[in-house]
């Protein structure tokens, strides 16, 4: 990298703001009055990609904290553990190939994003404007708190995220005494995952990490994966499914219940309404980021103990 084009901000290392915008006529002027690209090789495209991936692949197979899901949870509970742990690996892993679950909109298809207070602090924090309606504010699209938080996660240097892979069984160790722990997560990409039942082997991969945030939203076609898991293992005797809408006991109830659920699993977000039976809350997403740092806190509780 060459540091004299990037600057050091709160939210990392960032490219400098080039002082003047460039325009069509700029760049042809410097090549004939042509728009070129510098030349290349088919074979460099692919090296450039598949150098890197697979050397990333090699490096998180031993991560910090794998976070399973990037919905408003998973990414939240990833800004805060990799900011305030820039030492940490910190490595997403998301199902589907656009990170972000529900919110890109805020409920029904409609682009406005409700967010009680005070979870509102989260949004002064990583610089996402709003209208302060009171008791609760309101982001012009949701799209925006989204894109804001996803850059700011990946701009880190010690966050990894691998798109279009599905975290299909969790690592599950016993110790001498018998007691079960989570030491990391089984993943394939996803269409692999969607297929076994069409061909005959295609076996997994693993990470290997001393604490697994479950963050994989209600139940749907991949929903409350950690939950289920649980209790097909025998280590959760059965789901407290998700419980009818509320919104004034719900968003406490996930933020104040977000907790290591099984040795080495924190259970975040709307996937722990499925595992305690608790309500959920619709189109308000405070709970969603209260949780989300309420889990980056139990991280780090599990590995400093
Ligand atoms: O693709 C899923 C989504 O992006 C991903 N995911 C699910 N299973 C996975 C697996 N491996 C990898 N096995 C997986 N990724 O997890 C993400 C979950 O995001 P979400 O937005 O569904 O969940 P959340 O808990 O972060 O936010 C919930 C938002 C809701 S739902 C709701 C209601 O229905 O009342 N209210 C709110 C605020």
């Amino acid at each position: 990298l060459d540091n004299n084009k990037f600057v050091e901000t709160r939210f990392g290392k960032q490219l400098k703001p080039s002082s003047k915008s460039t325009t069509y006529d700029d760049v042809a002027e410097n090549y004939d009055g042509q728009y070129r690209f510098a030349p290349i090789q088919e074979a460099q495209v692919s090296r450039a990609m598949i150098k890197r991936y697979f050397e990333t692949m090699y490096d998180r197979a031993i991560s910090d904290v794998v976070i399973v899901g990037a919905g408003s949870a998973g990414l939240t509970c990833a800004y805060h553990l990799a900011s305030t742990r820039p030492d940490l690996k910190i490595t997403i892993i998301e199902a589907n190939v656009a990170p972000g679950g529900g919110a890109w909109l805020g409920g029904q298809l409609m682009t406005p994003m409700v967010i009680r207070k005070p979870a509102d602090r989260f949004l002064q924090e990583i610089c996402v404007p709003y209208e302060d309606e009171g008791a609760y504010v309101v982001v012009k699209h949701a799209a925006l708190f989204t894109s804001t938080l996803l850059s700011r996660v990946l701009a880190m240097p010690n966050v990894v995220m691998m798109n279009a892979t599905a975290v299909e069984d969790l690592i599950i160790h016993e110790d001498h005494a018998g007691q079960q722990r989570v030491a990391g997560v089984v993943t394939n990409w996803t269409l692999v995952a969607l297929n076994h039942d069409t061909q005959s082997c295609m076996d997994p991969n693993t990470i290997t990490c001393p604490v697994v945030v479950s963050a994989t939203g209600h139940d749907g076609p991949m929903g409350a994966f950690s939950a289920k898991r649980l209790v097909s293992a025998g280590l959760l005797k059965e789901l407290g499914n998700m419980r009818g809408l509320d919104m004034n006991r719900s968003e406490p109830a996930i933020v104040n219940n977000t907790r290591e659920v099984a040795p080495g699993l924190i259970m975040a977000g709307m996937e722990l309404s499925e595992h305690d039976g608790k309500n959920r809350m619709g189109p308000t997403f405070g709970g969603m980021i209260g949780s989300g740092i309420k889990a980056a806190h139990e991280a780090l509780r599990v590995l400093d103990s």
